[in-house]
């Protein structure tokens, strides 16, 4: 336990959270759900990536509501907005919020962007009380957690978390662009990532609310939960070489179809992560070359993700697939080449984060409900520079990752106001 968090250094705050007005932040938070899910490159679908002119629009709006909140704002060194509201003494140790404010394609209005801004809504609440707390709050609106646009997740924590390495620079996206590239031309120097991170000296805690992204809390009828931990994942690139062919010519049992053989890989993937509870496999993007209707394909490169709570559960999965693929390569005579691009262990939340999680919820009256995440989030990477915590808000039908994603005003409002309850009592502090 370092000096900062050793009890008796740090006052716990009065536990009258009453006293802050939290009347309408549901609306407010809609509000600015609304602006942002405005800042698309797809319009009116929802697609904001990675250092896109809509992403700094977004930091933009952002900083704007920051400061209305009364926080210092600034853009870091990877393109995440931090807004900063002061303690009630200069240099005080640092209650870390945040969420992400990129998505995935034809995405929802929620995932992501109801986690900083509820934590805005809940500063400027404390603001127009003109509170301040023995610790500083940042609220960080992470650029890049979704990894839509260089395949590998959580760039802007990683950067946070001390976690970032060059070669991830390296990255292209679709068109080819460098990270760096991307970086340069958002405005910021790819040598100067390492400004960005942080030290666990100063850091009290992550503490992010998000949706749920799935059925559990609306299953049983409550607007809140406790997160447990946070499943890993891997995520893999597989480029599988055949021979291109004529479609009306070449014999079936002289083909090297490339697609065959990749169908036949995706199938064994969904039938491997269907056989065990709690773990899940997804092949979500395909390309094939040369995409002709009378060619038989030459080349595909297809992507896989699996997650699970366990992680020798996940890495089990894996090998068998490796040498499932493997079978597939020699009775295919395809070549097949698998290449790991991301990778993030299964990630526990802390017990005397869920103890004050657990107490909020309970002064709000609810029930607690204590549930994993089978979706992965910005924790997964701060858990290298700080005890995290997760409040999660019911979802409807638990969808998410898609433009049906909703949740209601009333749900928005009761997880700002455990979230407030959370920030008004919080002690530093270990495993109760
Ligand atoms: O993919 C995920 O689980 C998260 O939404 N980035
Ligand atoms: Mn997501
Ligand atoms: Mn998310």
């Amino acid at each position: 336990m370092n000096a900062i968090t050793a009890p008796g250094t740090l006052t716990p705050p009065s536990h009258d959270s009453a006293a802050i007005d939290l009347a309408g932040i549901g609306i407010e938070i809609f509000a600015q759900i609304e602006a942002l899910a405005a800042l698309s490159e797809d319009g009116p679908k929802l697609t904001r990536i990675f250092l896109s002119p809509e992403h700094r629009q977004a930091n933009d709006r952002m900083m704007g509501w920051m400061r209305a909140a009364g926080m210092t704002a600034r853009v870091d060194a990877i393109g995440n907005v931090v807004g900063r509201y002061e303690g009630d003494h200069p240099g005080a140790p640092v209650l870390l919020l945040g969420s992400h404010l990129d998505t995935v394609r034809d995405a929802g209005k929620y995932d992501g962007m109801l986690g900083v801004v509820s934590a805005i809504a809940c500063v400027a609440a404390l603001n127009r009380a003109r509170k301040r707390l023995s610790f500083a709050i940042e609220v960080i609106g992470f650029g890049d957690e979704e990894g839509v646009r260089f395949g590998t997740t959580m760039l802007g924590s990683r950067a946070v978390a001390g976690s970032f390495t060059d070669d991830l620079l390296e990255r292209t996206d679709h068109t080819g662009k460098t990270l760096a590239d991307g970086l340069i031309a958002f405005g910021l120097d790819p040598q100067t990532i390492g400004d960005a991170a942080r030290s666990r000296n100063d850091i009290l805690a992550y503490l992010e609310l998000h949706i749920e992204q799935g059925p559990v809390l609306e299953t049983k009828g409550a607007p809140v939960g406790c997160v447990t931990s946070i499943a890993g994942a891997s995520r893999f690139e597989v480029d599988i070489s055949g021979r291109a062919g004529h479609a009306g010519t070449v014999p079936m049992s002289a083909r090297n179809d490339a697609l065959a053989a990749a169908a036949e890989c995706i199938i064994a993937i969904e039938r491997r992560c269907a056989s065990e509870p709690g773990l899940v496999g997804t092949v979500g993007q395909l390309t094939v070359a040369p995409g002709a209707i009378n060619v038989i394909p030459r080349h595909v490169r297809f992507t896989i993700d699996i997650r699970a709570p366990d992680d020798a559960q996940r890495l089990r999965a894996i090998r068998d697939l490796e040498s499932e693929i493997s079978f597939i390569r020699a009775t295919r005579k395809v070549g097949i080449d698998i290449r790991l691009i991301h990778e993030l262990k299964a990630t526990p939340c802390a017990p005397w984060l869920m103890k004050q999680i657990g107490d909020a919820i309970t002064a709000e009256g609810l029930p607690r409900i204590d549930l994993p995440s089978g979706a992965g989030h910005d924790g997964m990477a701060m858990i290298d520079v700080a005890d995290i915590g997760m409040i999660f808000v019911r979802c409807a039908g638990g969808v998410s990752h898609s433009p049906a994603e909703s949740i209601t005003i009333d749900d928005a409002e009761v997880g700002a106001r455990v979230l407030m309850n959370v920030i008004r009592n919080f002690t530093p502090g270990k495993t109760p």
